[in-house]
């Protein structure tokens, strides 16, 4: 079976409030829907996006433009797409948009392979288990009050999530305290808390708010420092007991064999997107497996899970509800765990009605 084709469409979503972190605003999204076609008449799917539609139609060219890299080809020779497509980006560069777009196709390419097989994808990568801890990471932002912030938690724990992420960065380290400690206080101290500083701190900062974060006992402390400065991180993780959780704005195998090197993290969480797809995802988990070190996932649920399932040091699932509309299928929880579709491939298609609505 053979790429027949692979389309592009951007969609803008919208969040219903705009939410604040140390990355600064976020208001929407913009998206590019990837459908690989086949000339079995299988297709796959999968989504890439921006932060607040910016710069969305460089993603969306890039994709269209490593496209003649799987057309004729067969569709089941993902890791040959993988290796062709990296050779082919070399001059534009092995991290950023160029990255984007491998993963953009390598992601659809094995949703055709797991539904050629009929299977879902973590059976087709192996099989580790059928369900993945998620913790909610859709609230407790920087631009909320401590109110709002206790009334999140709490909700979240009404829910059923037994994990929850909040935000830190703000001007004043008192204040992030101040709200970390309102959190654990208002969750009790058996639902796990992680926290994320989105790369806002420097190193001296990091050690000194790690270690006044220490009695609230977090799941982890993430991405404290910018993501190039690897060797600082390794510092902090090695001066703090909290677990350091890095790797969201990491690139391929060769970013984190470098983190693994240099112990930058205890927790790899790589996004599927920057990482290089699901290819890469399973090399990366791999890899950290071979270090005793755990994988978890960024953003992108739906998708990660099916990775996660697949790997035996996956930890958790990060649970973002920001595209769970694009889809027909909803995500299952039990226990405060998310539950692998047994559906083939991804386990999740396009809603298509849906999609029709939103704006491009
Ligand atoms: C995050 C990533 C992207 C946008 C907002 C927040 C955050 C996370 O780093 O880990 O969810
Ligand atoms: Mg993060």
């Amino acid at each position: 079976m053979k790429v027949s084709a692979v389309e592009t469409q951007p969609v803008v979503v919208q969040l219903d409030q705009p939410i604040g972190s140390a990355l600064g605003q976020i208001a929407k999204f913009g998206c590019i829907l990837v459908t690989v076609r086949t000339d079995g008449g299988v297709t796959g799917e999968n989504l890439i996006f921006t932060l607040n539609d910016r710069r969305t139609a460089v993603l969306r060219q890039m994709v269209d433009e490593l496209a003649d890299v799987a057309v004729g080809q067969d569709a089941g020779h993902v890791a040959g797409f993988w290796a062709r497509a990296w050779k082919d980006i070399n001059f534009l560069g092995h991290k950023g948009v160029p990255v984007a777009g491998i993963s953009a196709i390598d992601g659809a390419l094995w949703d055709v392979l797991g539904k050629t097989a009929g299977l879902p994808l973590y059976r087709v990568l192996g099989g580790a288990q059928d369900r993945v801890p998620a913790y909610h990471s859709g609230g407790l932002w920087l631009s909320r009050s401590v109110d709002e912030l206790v009334e999140e938690a709490q909700g979240f724990v009404a829910q059923g999530f037994r994990a929850m992420k909040m935000r830190l960065g703000l001007p004043n380290s008192a204040d992030d305290i101040a709200r970390v400690k309102a959190v654990r206080d208002a969750i009790g101290p058996d639902v796990k808390l992680m926290a994320d500083a989105n790369q806002g701190l420097t190193e001296a900062q990091a050690i000194r708010l790690g270690r006044r974060l220490e009695a609230f006992g977090l799941t982890w402390f993430e991405e404290p420092l910018p993501a190039w400065d690897l060797d600082g991180l390794a510092r902090v993780a090695a001066a703090l007991d909290t677990p350091i959780a890095s790797g969201e704005t990491e690139y391929t195998r060769y970013g984190f064999r470098r983190m693994l090197e240099l112990r930058s993290a205890d927790i790899l969480m790589p996004d599927l997107q920057r990482v290089g797809g699901v290819s890469e995802f399973m090399r990366v988990g791999h890899m950290a497996e071979s270090h005793d070190i755990a994988v978890s996932s960024h953003l992108f649920p739906e998708t990660s899970l099916q990775v996660l399932g697949a790997l035996s040091n996956a930890t958790f699932l990060e649970y973002m509800p920001w595209f769970s509309r694009l889809y027909n299928e909803a995500l299952e929880f039990r226990d405060g765990a998310a539950l692998v579709p047994e559906r083939p491939g991804w386990g999740f298609t396009f809603n298509r009605d849906y999609i029709a609505h939103l704006s491009r």
